[in-house]
């Protein structure tokens, strides 16, 4: 009798071990340098963690799910030297030289959003491009949108390119304002920004701040609920229709919408709804919901 019990305590301590063997998710980054080319065209110096080594403007969206453990690969493909870190989440602090890289492992407990950046020269290299999404899904049924908000100064980019060069962040006053690298109209085409769904469905949508200017998005038809926050004001399960994101935050609205239409989701600072000073060439978006 009491070999059995050792035997069942046995299978009960190491027999689980093996069926909860986390999904492992490999993802690789390389810091790129490129050109920014804006919605009226105005064109200036970027850079940006792309899947590739080929730039694009956005920042690779990472999405897992929470029983998954995920593997960062960063590739420095720059000429300077570049840092890799992951807010909030500790032992994921990295300096990469030019052509080296380096490797880290997130393993997530929750649904949940973190940023990634660049966190040398704090905020320079952040703010010249490097700051991206790491998305941490429920299920993989999930409904989930990316809305990564920047925000941007033509002049502050060309100054910035230049090693070793400043600006006086008190008179940053921004031309160009985007959510996943876009500026409206283009966003609409983008299906990881433009809401389509159905009335009932439930709809997370993962965001992060890592522009330099505060940015309030108000959503025109429903109320949001924060179901997940990493911000210095907003708390937990609050249920409103305008939410002020300081730079570096990070929020999952959950929202059920419950009657057709379109509906608008904008800045609340006017200013963040235009482009080079044309309106509504900024951060806007319209909803479709059937
Ligand atoms: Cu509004």
């Amino acid at each position: 009798m009491l070999f059995i019990n050792r035997f069942l305590l046995f299978l009960f301590f190491f027999g689980s071990i093996s069926i909860a063997t986390a999904n492992k998710v490999t993802q690789n980054l390389f810091i790129n340098r490129g050109v920014f080319t804006t919605v009226k065209s105005t064109t200036f110096p970027y850079f940006a963690f792309n899947s590739t080594t080929t730039f694009a403007p956005l920042n690779t969206v990472i999405s897992i799910l929470k029983t998954d453990t995920l593997i960062i690969n960063v590739t420095n493909n720059d000429t300077i030297k570049h840092g890799f870190n992951v807010k909030n989440y500790a032992g994921t602090s990295f300096t990469i030289n030019p052509a080296a890289s380096i490797s880290t492992t997130i393993i997530p407990t929750q649904r949940s959003v973190f940023i990634y950046y660049d966190h040398l020269n704090y905020p320079k290299n952040t703010y010249m491009g490097l700051a991206g999404m790491i998305s941490v899904k429920d299920k993989a049924t999930d409904i989930v949108y990316y809305w990564n908000l920047k925000d941007h100064l033509t002049s502050y980019n060309q100054q910035l390119a230049i090693t070793n060069a400043t600006v006086n962040w008190s008179n940053y006053y921004p031309d160009y304002f985007t959510i996943n690298g876009k500026s409206f109209p283009d966003v609409q085409l983008d299906p990881t920004v433009k809401i389509n769904n159905n009335v009932n469905d439930t709809i997370y949508i993962y965001v992060t701040n890592t522009g330099q200017s505060m940015h309030s998005l108000h959503f025109h038809g429903f109320h949001p609920k924060a179901a997940y926050v990493d911000c210095q004001k907003i708390k937990a399960n609050w249920v409103k229709d305008t939410w002020g994101l300081f730079s570096m935050d990070a929020i999952i609205l959950k929202m059920v919408p419950d009657k057709k239409g379109k509906y608008s989701v904008h800045d609340h600072n006017l200013v963040a709804v235009t482009g080079g000073n044309t309106h509504p060439n900024g951060m806007f978006t319209i909803m479709q919901i059937n």
